[in-house]
């Protein structure tokens, strides 16, 4: 398999703002439909990669998709680019001809440059642009499809526009500027095809994040990687009406100069589904802001998780007879495909779990939560009410306490000793009373917070009743299915997202389809251990660089070489290992999994795009510089934790090792920082050398 590059040691050289480029006139348009445009993954790889972009690329650097103005009113500060640049006279000719055109820059880290196009001012082109599209491809796209219509639009007016960048270069500077455009997903794949179609002398990059057909395949009851190579391909994008958007993105990634995929599995998927292998492998990144003081990420941790507390409080209201100091949280988040994601093993492996802990650690109790975004109809009056009774306690609880506390003081202020009548009045005792009343309830704690549409063929909770993961007293597990993405408005919990990663102690994505995945990588940059598998991206890369994944923190299910009712098993016992954790190595495991950040960070990460635009660039323009042999030949690996025991140990070493000592004391963990500190030399002696 393939070895990654090491992070340039000399980052300065590359990141000069645009000069080496300026003086290579070499400029970079890169494409894509979420660009100031939140639809799903691929906006997260182009906004945080935003900033190391222009860091390397400055002016010479430019990002086009299409106007969406709901999101544009927030995202994006419109302006002009300056009076005689080949950006202001390719705009005004576009204008020119009619087109609306929004440029300015976008309100994120670096803020890039964007040319953003009104897909309905280019609408009166439409069947010209697809005339042309079939003259030169035979690819027909029908009528109806509205999401294809407009990405042929998008794709000839990006195209288009480079056609006038060209020619306004040529008219400002009489010298060839070396142009890559790079493209993401069938979407922006068109403008590919259209520049490639219409004989630019331009370099080309296409970049996939999931295959289309690969998608829906996994989606129903396929077994999909082992018949990968057995697929009919034209036939299953036939019976699933998607043939021609099949067909955009086949011929968009053959007629790139450098084709790339997020990850080797989805390269693998590329090579059998659109018949061509990724020349390079362009893994997703993140900006990664690091704290000034180390500890600042388990403070955090330590906050959320109060107000995820305050929550449970109010969620199992009448049945709260467990301990929160002895609670782990557990969540899983993403798109709502049940088994894409993984949400039908995790609710199975729940269940196992639940069993385990009854019989063996009856102490522990773990909360479930289970964020997809569902149809609903608002939250549920249990929820709702659970928040409002133990509100209205703590409020009671606050009044009395107040008032309590200046009796005692007047009568101390007398000289005399409050006996126990002066402590808790008559009226106070009524008004806790009534509280208590209230309290009380017939029913079981809601498995869901929200009342779901359509809830007896919602596939997460047919699991759960199928599993009897019903939240009794008597259950270690007790799960609560979120169908709503977090805010900090959320009434239940008023915590955003990321504040809620951080409250929790285990992140579980055991992904069946998942060319890369972002979520278990916000949770290795906030230090929250994750489980993922070695179908994701980000499992395999994780696989390939850390020589044990498990001691920092990342559990990797094998969902590939093993059958489905093992992969359940395997996940039911890690969190069944990660539960008779203790504090102080939970503490230590968060400080591992923190460390693996700097892996993740688009400053190591970014190389792999700049590979991929000089590969393409070299294949137009041959006296492009390369990227230094060495650069290409050198790996990077994280060793094992300098602390954790040489395999084989005495007990499966998925855990920090226990110390023979070892308490839920946080004292102890001085010791393991120390050593810490050595492994972090010990990495960095790796990474560069
Ligand atoms: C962080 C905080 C500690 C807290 C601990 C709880 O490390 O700095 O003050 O005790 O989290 O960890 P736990 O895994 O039990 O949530
Ligand atoms: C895709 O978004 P998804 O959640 O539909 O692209 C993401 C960005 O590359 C990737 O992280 C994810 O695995 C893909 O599935």
């Amino acid at each position: 398999s393939r070895r990654f590059y090491r992070v340039d040691s000399d980052l300065s050289v590359l990141l000069d703002r645009g000069q080496s480029a300026a003086q290579q006139n070499r400029w970079t348009f890169e494409t894509a439909w979420e660009v100031a445009n939140k639809v799903g993954g691929i906006y997260t790889v182009i906004r945080s990669k935003a900033y190391i972009s222009t860091e390397e690329l400055g002016e010479q650097y430019c990002l086009m998709g299409p106007y969406k103005e709901s999101s544009a009113r927030t995202e994006i500060e419109e302006s002009d680019f300056d009076q005689g640049t080949p950006l202001h006279l390719a705009v005004s000719r576009m204008r020119d001809q009619g087109f609306k055109i929004h440029t300015g820059t976008w309100l994120v880290d670096g803020n890039p440059q964007l040319v953003l196009f009104d897909i309905g001012s280019a609408a009166w082109k439409m069947d010209e642009y697809k005339q042309e599209l079939w003259r030169a491809t035979n690819i027909g796209v029908p009528h109806l499809d509205i999401e294809a219509n407009d990405s042929i639009i998008l794709g000839y007016q990006v195209a288009t526009f480079i056609e006038e960048f060209l020619k306004a270069c040529e008219e400002l500077m009489f010298n060839l500027p070396k142009v890559v455009a790079h493209f993401h997903e069938w979407q922006a794949g068109v403008g590919l095809i259209a520049c490639r179609t219409k004989q630019l002398n331009i370099a080309t990059v296409f970049t996939t994040h999931a295959t289309l057909l690969g998608r829906y395949l996994c989606a129903g009851k396929t077994d999909f990687y082992n018949n990968l190579d057995k697929f009919s391909v034209d036939e299953e994008a036939g019976k699933r009406q998607i043939y021609h958007r099949y067909c955009l993105e086949r011929a968009s990634s053959h007629l790139a100069h450098i084709f790339t995929t997020v990850s080797e599995i989805t390269g693998y998927e590329a090579e059998h589904l659109l018949k061509r292998k990724p020349d390079v492998i362009t893994p997703n990144g993140l900006n990664v802001v690091k704290f000034s003081a180390l500890h600042e990420f388990q403070n955090l941790h330590a906050l959320a998780k109060e107000k995820i507390h305050e929550f449970v409080r109010g969620h199992f209201y009448g049945h709260y007879d467990f301990d929160l100091d002895k609670t782990l949280y557990f969540f899983t988040a993403g798109r709502y495909e049940f088994t894409n994601k993984g949400a039908d093993i995790f609710i199975e492996a729940l269940a196992r779990l639940n069993h385990y802990l009854k019989s063996s650690h009856p102490e522990i109790t773990v909360v479930a939560f289970l964020i997809f975004p569902a149809k609903t109809n608002n939250f549920n009056v249990e929820s709702l009410r659970g928040s409002a009774v133990t509100k209205s306690l703590r409020d009671t609880l606050n009044e009395i306490q107040t008032k309590m506390g200046k009796r005692l003081y007047e009568i101390c202020l007398s000289g005399r000793m409050p006996d126990e009548s002066e402590l808790l009045m008559k009226e106070d005792k009524v008004k806790i009373k009534r509280c208590l009343y209230s309290l009380q309830r017939n029913g079981l704690p809601p498995v869901t917070t929200h009342n779901v549409n359509d809830d007896w063929n919602d596939p997460v909770l047919c699991a759960i009743r199928r599993c009897q993961l019903f939240n009794t007293v008597h259950d270690r597990v007790k799960v609560v299915f979120h169908p709503e993405f977090l805010t900090s408005t959320n009434p239940l919990f008023g915590l955003d997202y990321e504040e809620f990663v951080r409250g929790c102690h285990l992140g579980v994505f055991p992904s069946y389809y998942e060319p890369w995945g972002y979520t278990p990588a916000e949770c290795t940059l906030m230090g929250i251990p994750s489980v993922t598998t070695n179908l994701s991206g980000f499992g395999c890369f994780m696989q390939q660089h850390i020589a044990d994944p498990m001691s920092y923190g990342i559990y990797v299910i094998d969902r590939r070489f093993i059958s489905l009712e093992d992969s359940i098993k395997q996940l039911s016992q890690y969190m069944h290992d990660f539960c008779r954790l203790n504090r102080r190595q939970r503490i230590i495991q968060r400080n591992r999994t923190e460390r693996l950040s700097d892996l993740l960070d688009w400053r190591s990460l970014g190389i792999y795009y700049r590979l991929a635009r000089q590969k393409a660039l070299q294949a137009v323009f041959p006296d492009i510089p390369s990227l230094e042999e060495e650069d290409r030949n050198r790996g990077f690996n994280y060793p094992r934790p300098y602390s954790e025991p040489p395999s084989p140990s005495a007990s499966r070493h998925t855990t920090p090792m226990s110390s023979r000592h070892a308490s839920d004391d946080e004292d102890e963990i001085d010791e393991e920082n120390e050593v810490s500190f050595r492994s972090i030399i010990f990495a960095f002696f790796f990474y560069f050398c």
